[in-house]
């Protein structure tokens, strides 16, 4: 087979340590990016391979507890791996997943191997940078971080924290045309690794795993790659058309599903902005979609890597911190603990249908998101406990959780981050107000509570 190597724009790769290349087999630690299509630390792994004349290997470190994510979430995330895992060996290169401690079970796996080079894909959350940085200086290879996710790599498209979608916006448009490209056709193929590895131990491995299983599987999205490519075609064939006009509305379908493949990596973001704006979609949208999966992801990267704080109350802007203070003596009509919200046990059957929508399906309309988090705002005992309580509510139970996007999105609802100050009121402060008559206005609230209680859930009807 011809070994093509792949030019993978430079500026997507940063080394993160100071050792210089040196013979020995390559690998690609996976993480983020959990696909072997249209995946640029592949390629790049590739690359490096070719360059050294040396195998390549991708590995999987599989922590035990991964910001206590439960077993729906491994379930997802296995099951696609175990495609992935096919996939590569198709193309060669074998995988090898590694349980434990990463920051451990790395350097003493690539002093085992004689590693000459490994590669890693990019994340911006805290749990990730910790395990390279443990990792980096202990390695007698190169470690290299490749952004396989972002279209514009995060660390280009701006050098700080964006104030808002449209101040990031001009700087991602500016670097579309020279990062928003087609992938190598055909993509890289290697020569059959001369490393002899077995098949990976699946069920050996699930069985290791700890998370709470009494949060589980969901049968919403079967996982993996190909269910990712098919979603993909199935949301260009029927739902874009109607994606600008009817985005918000739960009730439509017409959103593309795609988050939690996204969030995995078992699809690419950027082959899905190629297939949007290759189809024959209207241009008003094809803009609202990209705004989303391009300006409005991008942009929680952003923030989740330059703000250490992104996953709690803190990371707000310092007016919301400041208009919320104000008003945290203000009397709440109602007070609900976290069990009750857990269990959708609320005044409010339009929350309580979003809630269990979200424990049962693990899914939840973008637009609900927003009302979800904001009524957590109005009837917490404050902005503190509010923020702790939609973040553990939305890790623990959507799809798509622990993800920039979650952390961005719940900051956006209750701190204002990304938006600016509105009409001041009880409570909310000069927070941006939701209420049920707002959705009403939106789409069919009754039609959207019948759908949830007709589905089957983890817990009764509320
Ligand atoms: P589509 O409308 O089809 O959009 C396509 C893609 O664009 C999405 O998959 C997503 O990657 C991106 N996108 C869309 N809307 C946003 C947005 N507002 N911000 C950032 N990216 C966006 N998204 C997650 O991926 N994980 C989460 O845990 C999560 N939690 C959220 C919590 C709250 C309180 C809010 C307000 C938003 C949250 N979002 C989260 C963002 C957004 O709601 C979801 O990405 C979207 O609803 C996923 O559905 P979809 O793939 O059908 O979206
Ligand atoms: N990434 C890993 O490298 N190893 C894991 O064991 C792992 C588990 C995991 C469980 C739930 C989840 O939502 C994500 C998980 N990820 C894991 C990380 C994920 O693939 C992304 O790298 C991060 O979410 C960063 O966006």
């Amino acid at each position: 087979m011809k070994t093509i190597s792949p030019q993978v724009d430079p500026r997507r790769v940063r080394a993160l340590n100071s050792v210089p290349d040196r013979t020995g087999p390559v690998m690609y630690w996976m993480s983020r990016d959990q696909r072997a299509r249209h995946n640029w630390a592949l390629l790049h792994a590739c690359q490096k391979a070719n360059e050294l004349g040396q195998p390549l290997e991708v590995v999987f470190t599989l922590a035990p507890n991964f910001l206590d994510a439960p077993f729906r979430h491994y379930d997802f995330m296995f099951r696609g791996l175990q495609e992935t895992e096919s996939a590569l060996r198709a193309l060669g290169i074998p995988m090898n997943v590694l349980s434990g401690e990463p920051g451990t079970l790395l350097p003493a796996y690539a002093t085992e191997r004689r590693a000459g080079a490994i590669i890693t894909d990019f994340s911006p959350l805290k749990l990730t940078r910790s395990w390279k940085t443990a990792i980096a200086e202990r390695l007698e290879c190169p470690l290299y971080e490749v952004d396989a996710h972002n279209i514009v790599p995060c660390w280009l498209a701006s050098t700080k924290q964006e104030f808002a979608a449209r101040t990031i916006r001009p700087k991602l448009h500016a670097l579309q045309e020279t990062f928003l490209t087609p992938f190598p056709d055909p993509e890289a193929h290697y020569q059959p690794s001369s490393l002899i590895s077995p098949t990976v131990d699946w069920s050996m491995i699930a069985d290791g795993i700890r998370a709470n299983r009494s949060i589980g599987p969901s049968d919403a999205l079967p996982p993996g790659e190909k269910a990712a490519a098919n979603r993909l075609r199935q949301f260009i064939a029927r739902s874009l058309q109607e994606y600008a006009e009817k985005r918000n509305d739960p009730n439509s379908g017409c959103v593309s599903q795609l988050s939690a493949y996204l969030h995995f990596g078992q699809i690419s973001a950027q082959h899905v902005a190629l297939s949007v704006m290759q189809s024959g979609s209207s241009v008003a949208d094809r803009d609202a979609f990209i705004e989303e999966l391009f300006v409005r992801r991008e942009l929680s990267d952003n923030f989740c890597f330059y703000n250490p704080d992104y996953d709690t109350f803190n990371g707000i802007p310092a007016w919301a911190k400041a208009t919320l203070a104000d008003h945290a003596e203000d009397r709440r009509d109602y007070r609900y603990s976290l069990e009750d919200f857990e269990a959708g046990r609320t005044h409010d059957p339009l929350w309580n249908a979003a809630q269990k929508s979200l424990v049962g399906t693990g899914l939840m309309h973008g637009y609900l998101r927003m009302y979800w988090a904001k009524k957590i705002l109005e009837w917490s005992a404050s902005p503190v406990t509010a923020f702790e309580t939609a973040v553990l509510l939305n890790d623990r139970y959507a799809l798509d959780g622990r993800d920039p996007n979650g952390y961005t999105g719940i900051a956006w609802s209750v701190g204002g981050l990304h938006d600016r100050p509105w009409f001041e009121r009880p409570v909310y402060g000069k927070i941006r107000y939701m209420n049920a008559s707002g959705c009403a206005r939106k789409f069919d609230v009754q039609r959207y509570i019948r759908e949830i209680g007709r589905q089957d859930t983890l817990f009764p009807d509320t």
